[in-house]
This record gives structure tokens, sequence and C-alpha cells, in this order.
């Protein structure tokens, strides 16, 4: 059987260094700063292709499919120059199973100690990363085409709704590892229809009308959902990545057209691209590229990957922000009915990933996480108004956007590495795009993935999913707006085992806050959604049942459609 086999060379480890860089906890075997002796790293075709998987389902996210890196460090075999973090040979295997085991308090997550990923599957990942990356296969027109299917044809879908609900407060609700999704009335809180979306499906975007979703998975597929129809249905799919994270919509209505519900935008990880499809239809109309040259260093990315990609209210643009090279373009989407799209590429920094609007929806923020900033960007005049730095690793999922007596309007996010929330000034003035408070919250290290909060609200909340400490993986702060006081933690009841609290959504009339207690996918009773009241910060009501596996990103179809947060 052929094998891929490569002898690891004795390299000096300096481990301790790097453990102090990234604050780790220094594995026994390469504790005296020495060096780990050589090893000879022997995979077979079978254990390569798995733990290629492996990769895929948890690693390449942060790291990159070609391993150099974004959220988290490169994972080459020898590390490029100038790199503070060694390669993966020098770590060797004993130092890199103590990683993936353990995790950091930069954010990584303990996979071996979550139990989500066995020793001996451990022990293939820390093999296989000593291996050189294998390389990213093509993916053209055609074969997205080939996957392209139309379920439910325009013209036999309904004119109005088939039902009685307030679907404009419906949640979508992401059932991450069944690849599924759910539909739940918002008013009732009853189920109103699951659909089957796909391998790890990963967000939801409203189309600017509310009636349709769409939904992108880490199988690169993006589904289309009616939810006018009774029960709601997918009425269109496509494959238009291997590996894919964002999806948004067009949004604009004004002078220069009207394109509510016209199109959809896929951002692919990998092969790093974005696909222009037919909003109703989901047929792929356009792919484009986005490799490219860094902003810093103008090295060469054939992995830029596409992160968040946000649709302008005021312009048919979309902003679309490609990871490893810092670059955001805006993506003039008025043309191409007639076979023309414009972009304006501008110079931002290095691991774009995700972000939100400010409250005027003028400009959009967008977090370089990897170098602790945030980039403003002024999306009428097509310009980089600002780069903030934050704090470590800012996360803001779409951010949070509030008036403070004090402060003005300010726009808030969360760290992955740091247990602060920064609030940036956006009103016009000396501290416009200024951090001008930090909120703290208790306990030691980051892991915020998340922060929301609504127009009608007086509370921030935030979670605080991915922290070392299980207790705080539970827990979800509440601050007051106004005083800017934290008056609450709350955590996920007792009677719900083994889960964490994650993603935080409003219901459309801005009183009531969905979060999710995501548990094992094998156990249902560890997997739930916790309604909070607003005013009073009670629990109101728990939803579960065997359906409910592994909820993580909620969507309310208002608040998604008119991007509330
Ligand atoms: Fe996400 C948003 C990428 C892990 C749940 N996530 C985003 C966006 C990006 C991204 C680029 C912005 C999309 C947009 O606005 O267009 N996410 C990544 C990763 O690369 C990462 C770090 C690692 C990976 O392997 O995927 C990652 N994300 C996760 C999770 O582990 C979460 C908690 C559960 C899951 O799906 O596996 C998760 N990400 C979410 C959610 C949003 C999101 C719920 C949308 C937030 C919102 O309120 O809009």
């Amino acid at each position: 059987m052929k094998g891929y086999r490569l002898v690891g060379l004795a390299l000096g480890l300096l481990l301790g260094a790097w453990g102090l860089v990234i604050g780790c906890r220094q594995p026994e075997s390469a504790s005296d700063g020495q060096g780990v002796p050589a090893e000879a790293i022997s995979l077979t075709e079978e254990e390569f292709a798995r733990a290629k998987q492996l990769f895929f389902n948890y690693c390449a996210g942060c790291h990159g499919t070609t391993r150099r890196g974004a959220t988290g460090p490169h994972l080459l075999p020898e590390a490029p120059e100038g790199s503070t973090y060694p390669g993966t040979r020098q770590l060797g295997t004993a130092a890199i199973k103590a990683f993936i085991t353990n995790g950091t308090p930069g954010g990584m997550p303990d996979w071996g100690r979550q139990g989500i990923l066995s020793e001996e599957e451990i022990d293939l990942l820390a093999r296989f990363l000593q291996l050189p990356p294998p390389p990213i296969p093509p993916m053209n027109l055609e074969d997205m085409r080939a996957s392209w299917k139309v379920h439910v044809p325009v013209e036999q879908r309904p004119t109005r709704p088939q039902h009685n609900r307030n679907w404009r407060n419906f949640f979508g609700v992401v059932l991450r590892d069944a690849g599924k999704v759910a539909i739940i009335d918002g008013d009732t809180k009853e189920l109103v229809s699951i659909v089957n979306t796909g391998f790890a499906v990963h967000i939801l975007r409203s189309s600017a009308s509310g009636r349709y979703f769409y939904s992108v998975g880490r199988d690169g597929k993006v589904t289309l959902i009616d939810l006018w129809m009774d029960p709601p249905q997918m009425v269109a799919e496509i494959k238009g990545a291997y590996d894919a994270r964002s999806v948004d919509v067009s949004k604009y209505k004004g002078p220069k057209g009207d394109f509510i519900d016209k199109y959809a935008i896929l951002g692919g990880y990998n092969p790093p691209h974005f696909v222009i499809l037919d909003g109703l239809t989901l047929e792929p109309l356009k792919i484009i590229r986005t490799s490219g040259y860094d902003v810093n260093e103008g090295a060469f990315y054939d992995e830029a990957r596409v992160a968040s990609i946000v649709a302008s209210h005021h312009d048919p643009l979309w902003v679309v922000n490609v990871k490893e090279t810092g670059q955001i373009w805006l993506v003039d989407y008025s043309g191409v009915a007639q076979g023309k799209v414009s972009i304006d590429v501008l110079k931002a920094e290095q691991f774009l990933h995700d972000g939100g609007w400010d409250h005027t929806k003028r400009y959009f923020l967008v977090a370089a996480n990897n170098k602790n900033k945030v980039v403003v960007v002024d999306v009428q005049e097509k310009e980089v108004e600002a780069i903030v730095e934050t704090g470590r690793r800012p996360h803001p999922g779409r951010g949070a956007n509030f008036y403070n007596p004090t402060y003005g309007h300010l726009w808030a996010t969360g760290h992955l590495g740091d247990n602060t929330i920064a609030l940036i000034a956006t009103d016009p003035g000396p501290n416009q795009w200024k951090v001008v408070k930090k909120l703290e919250l208790p306990g030691v290290g980051g892991g915020t993935l998340f922060i929301k909060t609504h127009p009608k609200s007086r509370h921030l909340w935030v979670d605080r999913t991915l922290n070392n400490d299980p207790e705080l993986q539970r827990t979800i702060y509440v601050f007051d707006t106004e005083t800017l006081e934290l008056v609450k933690e709350l955590k996920i009841p007792e009677s719900i085992p083994n889960a964490r609290a994650v993603h935080l959504e409003f219901n459309q009339n801005g009183d009531e806050v969905w979060v999710s207690a995501w548990g094992r996918k094998d156990d249902p009773s560890t997997n739930a959604i916790l309604i909070y009241d607003d005013r009073t910060l009670e629990l109101k009501q728990v939803i579960q049942g065997d359906w409910l596996i592994t909820p993580t990103g909620k969507f309310n179809v208002y608040n998604t459609a008119n991007d509330i947060y």
C-alpha cells in the first residue's frame, strides 16, 4: 500500500518561548526546551484521507486548508520565514497532541477534553499536520450546475403566505450536527418545519423581503427555503464550493434598480471565490476568484478565503471581506444582467473575519481578528475610514449598536482572546472610531463569540462559548446599555448538562432573547433553546425535543432582513 512518509527532524524546539507567546500549557515531552526526538511520520492512504476530513471538519476554518494560518497560527511542517510560530515538525507529535487536546486561552477549542475528538483521532491529526498540506482542487461553473436543483419552480410557488402565522417573527435555527435547519414560530414557539440543509450548516440570511431563508454549510451548499409555503420547505439548492461560511442577498431598491430578492452571493473558503446566484432559483451566474496579494507584505495567497459578506441597503453593493489578503471588495451587482460586475478593492488589514453595520448602515465594521483590530469601511465613499485596535482577537458576530447617554452611538465587539467588550464611538466628532470604553467580563480569559442588542432593548447580551472554563462557557452576561454596568449573569439551567451557551437573537419586538444551549449531538437532553424576557431577565421558556440537536445560530426573519443588531 502506498504510504505518505516523512522523517521528522530533530530541530531545537523553542516550545517554551512559543508557549509564552500563546499562553499555552507545555507538553511534558518537550518541557526541557531541548527539542523532541526525531520521529518517522507515516500515514496510510486511508489514514491520510481520514485525517484530511478531520482537519476539514475541525481545523481548516481557523488555520486554512493550505495551513498558512489565519485566526489560528500556521500549521506547516517548516515555519515560513519570519514566523514566530515553529513548524509542526519542530513541535513534534506529543506537543501537537497537547494543543489539540487542551486548546489554548487564545480561543482554540479543547477538542480532546470536550470529547469531540478521540485520542486516536488526535494522534492521527498530529501526524498528518507534520506532512505537507494537500492541494485545493478547482471548481468551475459546470461543477456547480451539476449540483443545482430547483425543487419548486418559481411559477409553482405561492403568491401569498399559505398559513396564518406571523412569518416575519419566524426563527431559523441552525441544527449544526444534524445538518438541518428548524423553523420555529417566534410568536407561538411551535416548531413549524425542519429542512435538510446539508453538512455542518453554518449561517442563515434572510432575503430582503424576508420571505426566503438562504442557508450555507461547511460543505459549500446553499439552500433556499420558502417561508410562505405550508410548511416552509427547500425550493432550490446548489453546491458552490467545497467549504464555505457566508451567504447574503441583494437588498437595494432605489434609482439604480429594484434588486429585492434578485440575487444571492455565496462566499467560498475553498476554493477561495465568490459566486453570484439567481436569488429565486440559485442558478449560478458568475464566479470570481479572490486569490491575490496581501495588504502588508504583498505575499501571494492562492487561498484567500471569503469571510463575511454584507449587503448594503443604500447601494447595489456587497461588501466582501477577503480573509488572508486583508482586501475588502465592494462588489457592484447592478450590471449582472448585462454581464458586468464592477469591483472596488480596498486595502484594509489581514485576517478579516466577521462584522456588521453601524446604526446608520453607512459604515461596515469588520474584525481583522488575528491583528487585534476592527476595520471601518465607509461604503458610501468606498474607502477605509479607520482601523481601530480593540483587544485580543475581536469576534463581533455582527456586533451590537446602541445609544449611550455619555458616549452617543456605539458599536460593540467581544473578544476571543481577552475578557473585554470594546465600545467604539460611531458619531462624528473627536471620539469617532475610538474605543471609548471597555466593559470587563468577570473571570479569566475571553472566548466570546457573539454579542447582541436591539433598538427597543436596554441590554447588551454577551456569550463566552469558547472560554476554557466549562462554567463560563455556560454563562451569558447582560450589561445595561445606559449605565454600562454588568446587571446579570445567567447560567444554562443544571437540568441541561454538557452544554455551552452560544449565539443570541432577539425576537421581532425586541423583548425576548433566544440563546442556544449547544450540547452533544448524540443526546437531545443536552440541547435546548432558552428564551429570556429581556425586560425582567428571567428565563421564560425552554424549547427541547428529539429534533433539537446542536442548535447554534438563530436568525429572526425581521431582524436579519433589516440588519437589526
Ligand atoms: Fe462562524 C458567522 C467563519 C466557527 C457560528 N462565521 C461567521 C462568519 C464567518 C465565520 C466568516 C461571518 C459570516 C457573514 O456574516 O457573512 N466560523 C467561521 C470560521 O472560520 C470558524 C472560526 C471555524 C470553522 O471551522 O468554521 C467558525 N461559527 C463557528 C462555530 O464553531 C459556530 C459557533 C458554530 C458552527 O457553525 O460551527 C459558528 N458563525 C456562526 C454563526 C454566525 C457565524 C451563528 C452568524 C452570526 C450572526 O449573528 O450573524
